[in-house]
């Protein structure tokens, strides 16, 4: 009892800490862009690409009328569009049980893929983004931490969960496909209500892009997916298959929950593009078929996950959760940083259909991050992320981007008006 009032009153410390930052977020989040449909010229990929085979996409000079009006920063916190599965497995009791909901977390992140075959802008070395949902209860940040290779620095709190780790994507086009192989771990630090915390890891499995030379490109998700428990020994095994001939394996994704000794306890199934189901099969793996109502009982299956319905009228594809992302409600505006990729024009005018002026103001912002690195070259400096540091994992072991906890205090002396980014 003692331990529980302890992890209570922690939790309850750490909301406070994370409402402070709520600040400028008052207005709620947006629901529409400007436009309703966008118009951006229809040209052929494969007339394009087919000169580039064997090239990683960060080595290609593509017209920007390949891209969408998001940023590589923005896909990462596409990731936090289902957190409420992090808030659901927090209050289970048993420990495979979260594993279910956590697992279904990590599967979450790809409904958002569908539809989306557009190039999101680069983010230059050490741009940042900050994202606020007093609704859902929890802040996210993210820095550009190096640019050759790309890799962004993520950390994402709330009161139950912390979430973190690094969106690094090596890339490749195949002619046949393009592959986007991300590398880095993501890393889950749950408070369960029961008490304690644990430890989840689990890396992405591979997003690529399909009939490119047919000219009817679609984005698929393949690979196995482990989400591990550090804490118990228990993990999840998740099995995404590509997309095949067979139209029935498009978009399927299966697997089990296995205890320490490797005893199933938990089989799942479904597709990551619409719903995601669990059944209780302690000692063997099954097939889960969605419940009929009919035959009601422990082994029956259940909903663990639900894709939010994509709405007409939102150019890009982008998905409710994404046309939140490149707002900067006023009350906003004083606080945010100035690296906030927000404040990018092209960015801006990409999503304002403006796409011969997003060209040229690309040009420009990555002309003037390749002058400041001459510079720092010249006078024999490197480049320092600001807010994360690389540090060995107190349990994996692994290098990862520690995150130093300086920004949101930072943030919150500039909302006071006690000091100003600039310092
Ligand atoms: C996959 C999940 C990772 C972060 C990440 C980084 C790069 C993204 C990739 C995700 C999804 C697919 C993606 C890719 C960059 C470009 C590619 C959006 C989100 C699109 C589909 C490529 C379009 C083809 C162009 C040549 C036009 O954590």
């Amino acid at each position: 009892i003692e331990r529980d009032e302890k992890t209570h009153s922690e939790e309850d410390a750490k909301a406070l800490e994370i409402r402070k930052s709520y600040k400028g977020y008052e207005d709620g989040i947006r629901k529409r862009l400007k436009l309703d449909a966008d118009n951006r010229p229809k040209v052929s990929l494969w007339g394009i690409l087919k000169s580039m085979i064997g090239k990683d996409m960060t080595k290609m000079t593509l017209p920007v009328s390949f891209n969408e009006p998001t940023s590589l920063l923005y896909r990462v916190v596409e990731d936090m569009e289902y957190t409420d599965l992090l808030n659901v497995a927090a209050e289970r009791t048993d420990s495979t049980e979260r594993l279910v909901y956590v697992a279904g977390f990590a599967a979450s992140e790809y409904a958002s893929t569908i539809g989306r075959v557009a190039k999101p802008f680069n983010p230059l070395l050490g741009e940042t983004y900050e994202y606020v949902r007093p609704d859902l209860g929890y802040r996210f940040f993210i820095e550009q931490v190096t640019h050759h290779p790309p890799v962004g620095a993520a950390y994402a709190e709330s009161a139950k969960w912390d979430y973190y780790g690094e969106s690094a994507v090596k890339s490749k086009f195949y002619g046949k496909s393009f592959e986007f192989n991300p590398l880095g771990t993501w890393f889950l630090h749950l408070r369960p209500a029961s008490g304690g915390e644990e430890l989840y890891t689990w890396k992405k499995v591979t997003s690529s892009v399909v009939g490119i030379i047919t000219g009817n490109p679609v984005v698929d998700n393949y690979g196995l997916m482990e989400v591990k428990n550090w804490t118990t020994g228990e993990v999840c095994y998740l099995d995404f298959k590509a997309k095949g001939w067979k139209a029935s394996s498009a978009y399927q994704v299966s697997g089990r929950v296995v205890d320490k000794t490797g005893r199933t306890r938990w089989s799942i199934g479904g597709r990551w593009n619409d719903k995601i189901y669990a059944r209780y099969t302690p000692g063997y793996e099954a097939s889960v078929e969605p419940p009929t109502g009919e035959k009601p009982g422990k082994d029956q299956a259940f909903l663990i996950w639900e894709a939010h319905p994509r709405p007409t009228g939102i150019p890009f594809n982008l998905t409710p959760f994404a046309v939140t992302l490149n707002d900067i409600p006023d009350r906003l505006r004083p606080f945010l940083a100035p690296t906030d990729t927000r404040l990018r024009p092209d960015q801006r005018a990409m999503e304002l259909g403006e796409y011969d002026f997003a060209a040229v103001e690309k040009n420009r912002v990555e002309e003037s991050q390749r002058a400041r690195r001459r510079m720092r070259e010249a006078k024999g400096e490197e480049f320092v992320p600001k807010w994360f540091q690389k540090a060995k994992h107190p349990v994996t072991g692994e290098e990862y981007w520690d995150f130093r906890h300086e920004y949101w205090k930072v943030r919150e002396d500039v909302a006071e008006g006690k000091t100003s980014w600039e310092q």
